[in-house]
């Protein structure tokens, strides 16, 4: 089964919020933002926009009907700045106008006199001078304190990584239109269609029935949309309600590098302690999290870089604290992993340290502490299952590592100039939002008269494929073609109060809505049908491939008549479902519970060359064992393996943002900020999917898939950094990410 877009894709005719054709009389936006880090506004000079035909006008916070405030967990983040900026690409002013380049003209044009005020860049420095998003919060297990003296060796040491820019292919954008008594619709690009809702409301001081949503599909996510999109959304709904036009704003490359958030920026401590077989005893570590200027999703990220601290490994004493440090960045915001790669990066950090004071290869130490069934995790959960252990095994056979690693060291003792190195990444990530009360999706499901069916659900397309696996559930619980059923845009008045399409969880919350609601059609539907044939129970009744059975005999009533009936007979032809995962909860007073439905597994083997006169480097291959449940779709799930792991790769190698002494991004475009291409990617990606393997609550028996890929990313820094060392014995690791080209080359011939 393919991906129901692909084709319209190729063909360029799927439609994104800049596709849509616009009503006549439809204005356009555009943004003027803070020039400065930190300030205070003293004056906004807009006087010079008034020459320029073709603006209508400049809207401020004072224009806001509501509350200026665009905070969802935490209420701290205005939709216009007021008195004080706090970021560089801060929004302060909207400019509305008849054409984008008359708009974008204009925002040119503005004068800000801003008095500068210092800025802090460093979540260290944010943290000691109490500069905090919420207080600390540490997870804990055991007992760190009493163990360090029962170890056999100590390793301590700092852990950097970098942030990460989206680069989802469609920008940032939202097109809103008013309809009759002051309600409005917007079209928004958004991972979050109720949050966009839910602000704009709170914006223009209205009640959210009075707000739609509407979402076909968004140009990639990655969770640069879960939170970010409400922004553009308030601005052309706030311009609209004010003109009563409709209005567009879709933000060009460049301006949504400059004014989105990022991946989070980490600065961890760690301090590890193993007995001389590689026994990890105790852990501690802090995460310094470069939040940016306001919250948004900084806690919840805070929290998943607690849950996966300790990544794949049963330790019995940890000790993990993470404090979210407010800096004069743009607010940083989800990112595939969700604050996971952070911290399963300090760990692997971590364990390789130890290897190499213990003299043994890092894969000793991953191996003897790999988590089995029934290990408790630092949050207080017990592991459900055993796939852990057996990713590890199966790649090891199925790849036969031991022969890779005597190749590399054959080719590496006959190579002055290029050298290999591998790596191997496990990965274990819990599948849920760990805010507990996120986990529920509904799904509205009409049949029609012609025997065709919709589907809408609260998931939003993003280009992993959620419609395609949603349109198979309900195609399999009906047992109709495929070819009858379609899923609707996602939009807040057909499906309400939704939680974002996030934490990997969109197949699996509205797969189960949506087969929920099946369930009770085809319920309905044996119903009908057993009235009709005279049977005395619709339990006898069986529809299969659009026919209907007694007892396993075809009657000959085919699934479209079957539907008519059902209309004739005034028996309704839809249903509403809602799911909710079932047993998950959190106590944050105690930090112990069963957040996850269920954990993710993997294994990923990475092989790489570097090129040691020029310090690049070529990704040989990464080959992977990983457990997506019964995956009921290979060729998405695979897309999702390779796009994750490429995505991830990035992250830890190439994809460097730079910024000037006052915050100033560098690398604002794609010239200067490289993410992989089809040349740099890995030169092989296999993916082997666990056999034989289920999942409990995932639908259909499959597992999530959505971000876990991206963290085998984390392996090829540590092959880069084996390669790099058979040229260099004595290198110094500095456990940085991301690991470029240019580092390569320094650490290659830096003196120490
Ligand atoms: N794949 C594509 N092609 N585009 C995206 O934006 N987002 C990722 C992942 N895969 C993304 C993607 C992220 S961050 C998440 S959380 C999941 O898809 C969300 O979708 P799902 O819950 O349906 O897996
Ligand atoms: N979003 C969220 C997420 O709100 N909660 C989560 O746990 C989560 N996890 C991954 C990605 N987005
Ligand atoms: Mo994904 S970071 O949960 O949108």
């Amino acid at each position: 089964m393919i991906n129901t877009d692909a084709i319209f894709h190729v063909k360029g005719e799927s439609q994104f919020i800049d596709d849509r054709l616009t009503p006549e009389g439809t204005l356009y936006a555009a943004v003027f933002t803070s020039p400065v880090a930190h300030g205070k506004i003293i004056k906004i000079n807009t006087a010079p926009l008034k020459r320029i035909e073709g603006v209508v006008k400049v809207i401020t916070a004072s224009d806001i009907p509501g509350e200026n405030q665009i905070g969802n967990i935490i209420q701290d983040e205005v939709l216009l700045a007021e008195d004080e900026v706090h970021y560089i690409g801060q929004p302060i002013a909207i400019v509305v106008g008849t054409k984008p380049e008359i708009v974008r003209k204009a925002v040119k044009l503005i004068r800000a006199k801003v008095e500068v005020l210092p800025p802090v860049f460093n979540p260290r420095e944010a943290f000691k001078k109490g500069h905090l998003i919420t207080p600390t919060r540490t997870f804990s297990l055991g007992d760190v304190n009493k163990t360090w003296k029962e170890c056999d060796l100590i390793v301590e040491g700092t852990v950097e990584s970098g942030g990460q820019e989206h680069v989802y292919l469609e920008t940032q954008g939202a097109f809103s239109y008013p309809t009759e008594k002051n309600t409005i619709k917007v079209i928004s690009s958004t991972q979050a269609p109720s949050t966009v809702q839910k602000i704009v409301a709170r914006v223009l001081d209205l009640p959210i029935r009075m707000i739609e949503v509407d979402v076909l599909r968004i140009g990639g996510g990655f969770g640069g949309k879960e939170d970010q999109a409400v922004s553009w959304a308030a601005m052309t709904a706030l311009a609209s309600y004010k003109l009563k036009k409709p209005v567009k704003l879709v933000l060009r490359r460049k301006e949504d590098i400059l004014m989105t958030g990022k991946r989070h920026p980490y600065s961890s401590d760690f301090k590890m302690g193993l007995k001389r077989n590689g026994k990890i005893l105790a852990y501690e570590n802090t995460f310094y999290q470069n939040a940016g200027a306001s919250a948004d999703l900084s806690t919840a990220i805070m929290e998943r870089s607690l849950f996966h601290a300790t990544n794949s490994y049963y330790i019995p004493n940890a000790k993990i604290n993470c404090a979210s440090c407010r800096t004069n960045f743009p607010p940083n915001t989800a990112f595939r992993g969700f604050g996971a790669p952070q911290a399963m990066f300090v760990i692997e950090s971590a364990i390789f340290k130890a290897a190499d004071e213990l003299g043994v290869d890092p894969t000793v130490i991953q191996k003897k502490n790999l988590l089995k069934k029934g290990d408790v995790f630092p949050y207080g959960m017990k592991l459900q299952d055993g796939k852990m252990r057996k990713c590890w095994e199966v790649a090891g056979e199925k790849y036969k590592v031991e022969k890779i690693k005597e190749r590399i060291n054959k080719f590496n003792s006959n190579n002055k100039i290029y050298k290999k190195g591998i790596s191997i990444m496990p990965i274990c990530f819990g599948i849920s939002f760990t805010s507990s009360f996120l986990n529920q999706a509904s799904a509205l499901v009409h049949i029609y008269t012609d025997g065709s069916v919709s589907v809408s659900t609260a998931a939003i397309e993003m280009g992993q494929g959620v419609n395609t696996k949603i349109r198979q559930v309900a195609a399999k619980v009906l047992s109709i073609n495929i070819d009858r059923v379609e899923v609707l845009s996602t939009k807040t008045s057909r499906v309400a109060n939704t939680s974002p399409t996030a934490a990997s969880t969109g197949a699996d919350l509205n797969g189960n809505a949506t087969k929920v609601a099946c369930k009770n059609l085809m319920e309905r539907l044996r119903k009908v049908a057993s009235d009709y044939l005279k049977v005395i129970s619709a339990k006898d009744i069986q529809i299969i491939d659009e026919e209907v059975y007694i007892k396993g005999r075809k009657t000959g009533l085919k699934w479209d008549e079957l539907v008519n009936k059902a209309y004739m007979n005034r028996v309704s032809l839809s249903a509403q479902a809602h799911y909710v995962t079932p047993n998950i909860f959190f106590d944050r007073n105690i930090e112990k519970g069963k957040p996850f439905a269920y954990h993710v597994f993997g294994i990923a083997v990475t092989e790489v060359t570097i090129d040691c006169l020029r310090g690049i480097y070529e990704i040989d291959s990464v080959k992977v064992v990983h457990d997506a449940g019964k995956s009921f779709n290979l060729l998405i799930d695979r897309g999702q393996m390779e796009g994750g792991i490429v995505q991830g790769i990035g992250w830890a190698t190439i994809e460097e943002l730079m910024y000037g002494d006052d915050g100033k991004l560098l690398t604002d475009s794609l010239a200067t900020y490289k993410i992989p291409d089809i040349y740099f990617a890995p030169k092989d990606i296999k993916v082997h999917f666990l056999k034989d393997s289920n999942s409990l609550s995932g639908i259909l028996k499959s597992k999530a898939i959505g971000e876990p890929p991206f963290l085998y990313g984390i392996g090829t820094y540590f092959a880069l950094i084996k390669a790099i060392r058979e040229f260099r014995l004595d290198l110094k690791v500095n456990f940085s990410i991301p690991i470029t080209p240019e580092k390569v080359l320094l650490s290659l011939y830096e003196k120490i």
